[in-house]
């Protein structure tokens, strides 16, 4: 066994992967999960930061792999342990798995891709629907809409027989729509009672050395899902975002043709799109976002 060096800076560590908004480093026998404070709206990320974005996030999803705990086992090991200075409360210390290349997302509500699948099919990923829907409809249960990953560009929708082929076992794929499903409705009663609806979430699984199912990526956190307000919630139209809407709607009024480059986000729809987020780490974890920073910078 090799000894964990201790790390300094983040500088020093090898980049795995960088996506949109984190970056993946090489500890050696785990990873490192950097969650930054950049924000993307319709896909394009913008220059200016979010304050503690990347923080809450990883607080997030650092309760959900708590409560999906009775359900699937997951990647994490330590928030604390590990991390560099400059990089506490927004990083997590994680098992290297071997990565099932399906993005395994769950609808409970007809929204995005789902919505458009629809009105064009009458079906999602190849599941028949009822006819008449809404958009952002609830659905008489929540589906298992799987989708390839895409290196670049949009995921691409595929049915369960796609994802059998992709994965090559189909008791496997059998059991990720088994668990996805689990763990959407465990997450989204809890995000219910607390005054958010959660239309959709994404989930990546992979295998572990004993070739055990393990969540891993990040669990139901805004980025990975659609949160709603439930409070304004009503079929019939498109969604307001939980987290992101200050900031959609500024966009729009700039007549930003949605195309890169985003434009630079001004102080004040910074500022309200920041206590979103502080918002929505409190709602979901039922205490302060503070409690998360002491926590994890202890
Ligand atoms: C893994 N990504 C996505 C891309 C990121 C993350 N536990 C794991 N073991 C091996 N690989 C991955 C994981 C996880 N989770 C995750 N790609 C591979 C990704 C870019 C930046 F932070």
């Amino acid at each position: 066994m090799l000894a964990s060096l201790p790390v300094t800076t983040l500088a020093d560590l090898p980049l795995l992967a960088s996506g949109k908004v984190r970056e993946m480093y090489d500890l050696g026998e785990t990873l490192l999960m950097v969650a930054s404070d950049r924000i993307s709206t319709y896909d394009v990320v913008h220059p200016t930061p979010i304050p503690d974005k990347g923080k809450v996030l990883t607080g997030i999803s650092v309760m959900w792999f708590d409560l999906a705990s009775e359900i699937v086992p997951n990647h994490l090991i330590s928030y604390t342990d590990g991390v560099p200075e400059e990089a506490r409360g927004r990083a997590l210390v994680v098992r290297k798995l071997d990565m099932l290349p399906v993005e395994c997302v769950v609808r409970g509500y007809l929204s995005g891709s789902g919505w458009k699948d629809y009105q064009q099919t009458g079906a999602v990923c190849g599941i028949e629907l009822p006819g008449g829907l809404l958009e952002s409809d609830r659905l008489p249960e929540p589906i298992f809409t799987p989708a390839t990953k895409a290196d670049v560009g949009h995921d691409e929708n595929i049915d369960f027989e796609g994802a059998v082929e992709l994965i090559g076992d189909r008791g496997l794929a059998e059991r990720l729509r088994e668990v996805s499903i689990a763990l959407y409705q465990r997450a989204a009663e809890h995000a219910l009672s607390r005054g958010i609806i959660l239309a959709d979430t994404k989930f990546e699984f992979g295998l572990d050395q004993a070739g055990t199912l393990v969540v891993g990526d990040e669990v139901c956190t805004p980025d990975s899902s659609r949160f709603w307000p439930a409070d304004s919630y009503a079929p019939g139209r498109s969604q307001p975002s939980f987290d992101k809407q200050f900031v959609r709607d500024w966009a729009s009024s700039t007549g930003w043709d949605r195309r890169p480059p985003a434009p630079a986000i001004p102080a004040g729809v910074v500022e309200r799109t920041h206590q979103k987020y502080i918002e929505a780490y409190e709602l979901m974890a039922g205490e302060p976002f503070a409690e998360w920073l002491r926590r994890a910078e202890s």
